[in-house]
């Protein structure tokens, strides 16, 4: 008898995670950044590359974009993404590679700045209008150095009035989420830094906006899952966009650095009813700069799946009577031997049973894609992260 039972089957089963598509393309430090055989050289290839993860792990059926890296013939590449078997999903702006938004874009004290910050984002919403993209994510580069160089509260009640102007074209079923960054660029204030002021500005907005949470945004020690806990509460958690970090917004593999974060991330999404929520959109932000991208990806969505499964073992039952009774150590016990579950057995023979690959690491290994684009894609400039 498998340690899944068929009710936390019947959950793995529902779960999608999305893929960023610059997760395909070349990425590294500001001191090199390495290429890698066979890198797509146009968002056609991103698409073909994220098709692979899915292929393989049947997690992945949804790409987001960003504008402009991943600008083309949207009706074009959402045909070719219907052919590979996935869909465009979430349209990611960008004001922060332009000379113009050096002091800020949605914040700018320039009323003409903001207003082509503003147009940037109304063309992403045309972008996703093309698409049948839901979720317009915006995340803002926009901060100062030192102190006194910016007025603070002047920015707040710009953004504002900016969001608003961005909100009103949103279509019925599109929705905008602000993602927060504790800092970086800017290095004394970012202007959307944390939930608190991401929840208060889309608050502001109304039911259309929500927070996006990027676990690699906060503080070293930030309790983050208490963080989702909060967000879930109030209904105002739109999306994850999902990474692990040793120490600063490092983009490496989701549950690389702290797996048991992750599982404690996942239980509070379960306990708040987060998961298969379809107001909850579970993505990616990764960069691959040394290993290879389309296995980078393969290994975060089955980390998350993997993590989402021994969460979903805990014995809630048996975690509320230690927790009322105010038994300590049970509690803690019951969470633990949750984490300290091996579910990868158990997950290999599912994937078995519904014919798929049992290691899907490996099957793509075997596959011979990889070859196949190192040979094919040669010529033209590979993406990257930023093209
Ligand atoms: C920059 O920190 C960032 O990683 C944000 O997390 C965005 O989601 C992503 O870039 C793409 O713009
Ligand atoms: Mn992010
Ligand atoms: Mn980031």
């Amino acid at each position: 008898m498998s340690i899944l039972t068929p009710t936390v089957l019947a959950d793995l089963e529902k779960q999608s995670i999305e893929l960023p598509s610059w997760a395909f393309g070349n990425s590294g430090t500001r001191f090199k950044v390495f290429g890698t055989p066979g890198t797509p050289r146009d968002p056609f290839e991103k698409i073909a590359d994220a098709a692979q993860v899915h292929k393989h792990t049947a997690l992945a059926p949804t790409v987001a974009l960003h504008i402009p890296w991943d600008m083309c013939d949207f009706g074009d590449l959402r045909k070719h993404a219907e052919d590979l078997g996935v869909e465009l999903g979430t349209i990611n702006s960008n004001t922060f590679q332009d000379d113009d938004y050096k002091f800020g874009a949605l914040t700018h004290e320039d009323a003409a700045i903001r207003q082509k910050a503003i147009d940037h984002h109304l063309a992403c919403i045309d972008v996703m209008d093309a698409t049948g993209s839901r979720d317009l994510k915006i995340w803002l580069a926009e901060g100062s150095n030192y102190p006194g160089q910016a007025d603070l509260r002047g920015r707040q009640d710009r953004l504002h009035e900016s969001l608003q102007k961005i909100y009103t074209r949103l279509g019925d079923d599109q929705r905008l989420v602000l993602e927060y960054k504790f800092f970086e660029p800017a290095f004394y204030h970012t202007d959307v830094p944390d939930w608190g002021t991401s929840y208060a500005q889309v608050s502001a907005l109304g039911e259309k906006a929500m927070v996006c949470l990027d676990t690699g945004h906060h503080a070293p020690g930030t309790n983050i899952e208490f963080i989702v806990m909060q967000l879930l509460r109030l209904g105002k958690l739109g999306s994850f966009d999902f990474n692990s970090r040793f120490y600063a917004d490092d983009d490496l593999i989701v549950g690389a650095a702290d797996p048991f974060q992750l599982f404690r991330i996942l239980f509070e999404v379960i306990r708040g009813g987060g998961l298969n929520n379809p107001d909850v959109a579970f993505m990616l932000d990764q960069c691959h700069n040394v290993e290879d991208k389309i296995p980078g990806q393969i290994r975060s969505v089955l980390n998350v799946q993997e993590m989402t499964a021994r969460a979903l073992l805990v014995d809630r039952d048996a975690l509320t009577t230690a927790q009322k009774s105010g038994d300590v150590l049970a509690a803690n016990t019951v969470f633990m031997d949750a984490f300290y579950t091996d579910v990868r057995p158990a997950l290999a023979e599912w994937r078995e049973s519904r014919g798929m690959d049992a290691d899907p690491m490996a099957a793509y290994a075997a596959s011979g894609y990889q070859q196949k684009i190192a040979a094919d894609r040669v010529g033209g400039v590979q993406a990257g992260w930023g093209a």
